[in-house]
């Protein structure tokens, strides 16, 4: 029997990948962790969940004790917009936490630890088209430099102690349920969700800014798809790249107006456009395909249709 902890639950991909484990793995063995008031009250009641901070070591490692755990999701992270706003938060969150959550894992010695990373992790420097796996990682955002940080770490656990873990770098990820929380790539839902209000939008890129993108569907597929994947196949542990589409914020607009032809967008760029110009605009995510069969089911146009049928119930 599985015992899983989700920590960083109550945010964006926290909350659906809870939902998903619980219904694969049986509510009562996926234990939520989270520092926030959960965003529905399903989260909270079809399962086990606990308030916690992963910068308080010991209440973590007994929470993970007490559980039964062995397998960690962790999600909690401060995204890259907001890092930027307050860079010594990003940093204790990310480096710090990251590290407790390791080092209470090797503890404990749990079975498998899964840790995204991000496209974060590439820089002004890294070739920007179909960025290669393997590449030059000089981010310029403090997030971005604890998700370097982060992969390194992860492989550290790994070829040290023998910690079993995993990790994939996540493009911006679009969703209809919980909106993303400090990110540069928010301007995705922040379009689908004025444009289903019947709103303007004033999006804080340029029309041009291209950028990988993944729907939920997909980036819970595939951090599960990693977690069960024999190990034997992987020659990489903690900074897969996948992908499932690449599209520019007029290109998004556009796909919208296919449902919602009035729809008005209008471009202000922001302190995020640095942010967005240093990423790569696509990935080459050919390792994930090889080692562990990754493959997404959503494109832009399908992405687009679900997103308008379903935002309407939350909003
Ligand atoms: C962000 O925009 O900071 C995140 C990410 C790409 O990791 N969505």
């Amino acid at each position: 029997m599985k015992r899983i902890m989700v920590i960083g639950a109550v945010g964006q991909i926290g909350s659906e990948l809870t939902m998903e484990l619980r219904n694969i793995y049986g509510n009562d063995n996926v234990m939520a962790v989270g520092r926030k008031t959960p965003p529905s009250d399903e989260l909270k009641n079809s399962g086990p969940f606990a308030f916690s901070n992963i910068l308080n070591y010991e209440e973590m490692k007994k929470l993970i004790a007490d559980f039964g755990t062995d397998t960690i999701y962790l999600m909690a992270a401060i995204l890259s917009a907001t890092g930027e706003k307050n860079p010594m938060l990003a940093y204790r969150v990310n480096n710090d936490g990251l590290m407790n959550v390791l080092e209470a894992s090797r503890e404990l010695k749990l079975e498998k630890v899964l840790i995204p990373s991000s496209i974060a992790a590439f820089g002004p420097e890294t070739p920007r088209d179909n960025t290669p796996n393997d590449t030059i990682l000089k981010p310029k955002t403090m997030y971005g430099i604890s998700k370097v940080h982060g992969e390194l770490l992860c492989d550290y656990y790994f070829y040290k102690y023998g910690l079993d873990v995993r990790g994939l770098r996540y493009p911006g990820i679009i969703s209809y349920k919980t909106p993303p929380g400090g990110g540069t790539t928010d301007y995705t839902v922040e379009m689908y969700r004025a444009a289903v209000e019947g709103k303007p939008y004033t999006c804080f890129v340029k029309e041009s800014t291209v950028l990988p993108m993944m729907y939920m569907p997909d980036a819970l597929k595939s951090i599960i798809d990693l977690a069960n994947a024999d190990i034997k196949n992987l020659k990489h542990h903690s900074d897969f790249n996948v992908t499932a589409m690449s599209f520019s914020a007029g290109e998004l607009a556009d796909s919208i107006r296919k449902y919602i032809p009035g729809f008005k967008v209008t471009y202000e760029p922001d302190f995020r456009q640095k942010i967005a110009d240093s990423w790569p605009m696509s990935l080459d995510d050919t390792v994930a395909r090889e080692e562990w069969g990754w493959s997404p089911d959503y494109d832009l146009d399908m992405m687009t249709k679900d997103m308008i049928e379903n935002l309407p119930s939350v909003l």
